[in-house]
């Protein structure tokens, strides 16, 4: 196995197959390839299918308008995302099912009924009016894992504000940025929020930001602390912040869902690129909610008795997609957890799956790496019994990672999915039918019907192995950049100019029996523990410091995490070296960015190699950080540069 594309060697020699179990098939949703060919025949038409599964206050006149590279889906259609979520369930049985089984860190739980979902929505989406939250305005949300976000989230697109959240592990730099970027006029965020034991100072975090944040006027604040004598003080600025259970306590308990627009923006999420800037990805709702309401269905063969854990945290595109909008709009059980997997023990989350009769869990190849490492003893303490599917996403999974996965996890009779799909498609995209398709470890098989995906070469010819191309609009495809459109066109549509290709960033290739193996970035946007990271923005953060002149970063191969970061790093001359210096830049980036893009490893360097025309060879410090030997270096300006670092960097090593 080697760097960020273990699915590479593995993909030669890996020919098992597993097929449905017959008891799995004989009661799945799709059990055969019929909706294959369905959309095959007729991709609006199949979507449009899907699309009629939603409540419509009014129907679309047209399906797809494609003027690449902007698509519009479900035309004229008007439809509210919240009322989906929430108000349809409301006439039957389905009043007082879970919606949402809720559990703390520390051990605390709420459960949440379809009914209770609906007052706790409607009431904060009249707090949201009340502080001046009119349609179209931005809200950013900042919080743990809490019911709160699920609801804030939810309330925003009752009133029809789109959201940005922020992962909770951010800075308050990064924050601070997302904020300003979509000029959010109010910030949702908490006191605290729990993990490992210890209280993430969140909203110290918040006010740090909010200093530097012109366009905020109000600053909610969920008291997460209750009962937890740790938390107790935040800081209240007088007439900005306000306490979300004080709010909650005065408002009414009916709130119209706002009609909107199929096209109306649902929500923005930040996501790294090649740049030092992120990416505000937006979302709209109509296209968005059928596809992540299809793809929860099927993919994860969602019933109505199911009890749905998905381990992603709110602040990523997979929280969005599959903790809220999608199971939610399936009407589903939804488990959610705040803190980590291993407090107070490595066991917490199989006693969770015990504790709540978890029948699908969906989580990421490096949680499954770590629980790898920890051992089946955990595992073998809980009664996993219920399960019945798992999922996984977030990077290529190893074929090592997947069979643990399906004999410890699964006892060889759930079915895995191997889901490819990134913030920018919104929904899973490629990926297994658990009753119909054959997996394979390490693939995430074939493209989800109705989704046309192929692999190119750079001239746009159809090739074995090249860049993964997305052929044809889907429902739930990003509409553009937030304020950028030309970055839009830039980063997805130029790379095969004119065709309306849509290229992911990530390359792949097709096994002799066709399915397509996803082997990772081929840009310079790292996946750290499943999470994206552009090397440009720990790069920015580095030379921000003042004793640093230079600083390339790249992805190293990790057991755990997949790839870490590795930083070469130019300092000034005016640098004075001292002991610390190493875990001072680590910091730095820390308080710039987050904890998510500390780099493992800070190698000083008199000078870093480049090309004449002055670019990193960011190709040759990832050979010299995994202890490769180092590739071809003729187009480098000095090649003697490279071996002067490796020399030293194994001597450091050494
Ligand atoms: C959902 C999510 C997207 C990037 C994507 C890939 C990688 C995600 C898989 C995968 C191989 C998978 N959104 N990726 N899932 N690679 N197999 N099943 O992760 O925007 O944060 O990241 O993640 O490189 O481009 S994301």
């Amino acid at each position: 196995m080697s760097d960020a594309r273990p699915a590479l060697d593995s993909f030669l020699e890996e020919d098992r197959k597993f097929p449905p179990p017959k008891e799995f098939a004989d009661s799945a949703h799709c059990a055969d390839d019929r909706l294959h060919q369905a959309a095959d025949a007729d991709i609006e038409g199949y979507w449009e299918a899907w699309a009629r599964e939603l409540d419509w206050f009014e129907p679309w006149t047209r399906v797809l308008e494609w003027t690449p590279p902007h698509a519009k889906w479900f035309v004229g259609g008007k439809l509210n995302v919240a009322y989906n979520c929430i108000d349809r369930h409301l006439d039957g049985a389905r009043r007082n099912k879970a919606a949402l089984i809720w559990e703390g860190e520390p051990g605390d739980t709420r459960t949440y009924t379809y009914w209770d979902l609906h007052r706790e929505v409607s009431k904060f989406a009249n707090v949201l009016k009340s502080l001046g939250v009119e349609k179209g305005d931005r809200v950013a949300i900042y919080l743990p894992m809490v019911p709160e976000a699920a609801i804030a989230m939810l309330a925003c697109a009752r009133v029809g504000a789109p959201h940005s959240v922020v992962f909770g592990g951010f800075s308050p730099d990064s924050l601070a940025d997302r904020i300003n970027d979509a000029e959010a006029k109010l910030l949702i965020t908490a006191d605290g929020g729990f993990r490992r034991g210890s209280v993430i100072q969140l909203k110290a975090n918040a006010d740090e930001a909010v200093e530097r944040c012109p366009s905020i006027e109000h600053v909610v604040v969920v008291r997460r602390g209750a009962g937890a004598s740790q938390l107790v003080g935040a800081h209240m600025h007088q007439g900005r912040d306000l306490w979300w259970h004080e709010l909650m306590e005065e408002a009414d308990a009916h709130c119209p869902a706002e009609p909107m627009d199929a096209e109306d923006l649902l929500y923005i999420l930040y996501t790294s690129g090649t740049t030092g800037k992120p990416k505000g990805v937006v979302h709209s709702t109509g296209g968005y909610l059928t596809q992540v309401y299809a793809t929860t269905k099927l993919v994860f063969d969602l019933k109505e008795d199911d009890v749905y854990w998905c381990t992603a945290d709110v602040g990523w595109v997979t929280g969005h997609s599959y903790i809220v909008y999608g199971p939610l709009a399936n009407g589903a059980t939804c488990v959610m957890y705040e803190g980590a997997p291993d407090w107070p023990d490595r066991g917490r989350f199989w006693q969770l799956c015990e504790k709540y009769g978890v029948t699908i869990f969906y989580t990421a190849p490096t949680a499954i790496r770590a629980f790898m490492r920890w051992g089946e003893s955990w595992v073998e303490r809980a009664d996993l019994s219920k399960l019945r599917l798992l999922g996984t996403v977030g990077e290529p999974i190893n074929p090592e990672a997947w069979m643990w996965y399906h004999e410890v996890i699964g006892k060889e009779r759930c079915p895995i999915v191997d889901t490819w799909w990134q913030t920018e498609t919104g929904a899973i995209m490629i990926t297994p039918l658990p009753g119909f398709t054959h997996t394979r470890p390490g693939t995430a098989t074939h493209p989800f019907p109705g989704i046309r995906a192929t692999i190119l070469d750079n001239d746009g010819n159809e090739a074995r192995g090249g860049y993964l191309a997305i052929t044809h609009p889907w429902p739930s495809m990003l509409r553009t950049i937030w304020g950028d459109d030309e970055r839009y066109r830039r980063t997805y549509w130029s790379r095969w100019e004119g065709r309306g290709i849509y290229f992911p960033g990530d390359g792949a290739k097709r096994d002799p029996d066709g399915y397509l193996w996803i082997l990772g970035r081929v840009d310079d946007v790292l996946n750290v523990a499943g999470h994206r990271i552009g090397t440009a923005e720990v790069e920015s953060a580095l030379v921000s410091h003042p004793e640093v002149a230079e600083a390339a970063v790249v992805g190293k191969h990790h057991e755990v995490k997949g790839q870490a970061i590795a930083a070469f790093v130019t300092l000034k001359e005016s640098a004075e070296i001292h002991d610390t210096l190493v875990e001072d830049l680590q910091d730095h980036v820390r308080d710039k960015i987050g904890s998510i893009a500390k780099p493992e490893a800070v190698i000083f360097t008199a000078e870093l190699p480049k090309t004449r025309s002055g670019k990193i060879m960011r190709r040759l410090l990832k050979d010299i950080a995994e202890g490769r030997a180092v590739g071809d270096t003729t187009t480098l300006a000095d090649p003697a540069v490279i071996h002067r670092l490796k020399e030293k960097y194994e001597g450091e090593e050494g």
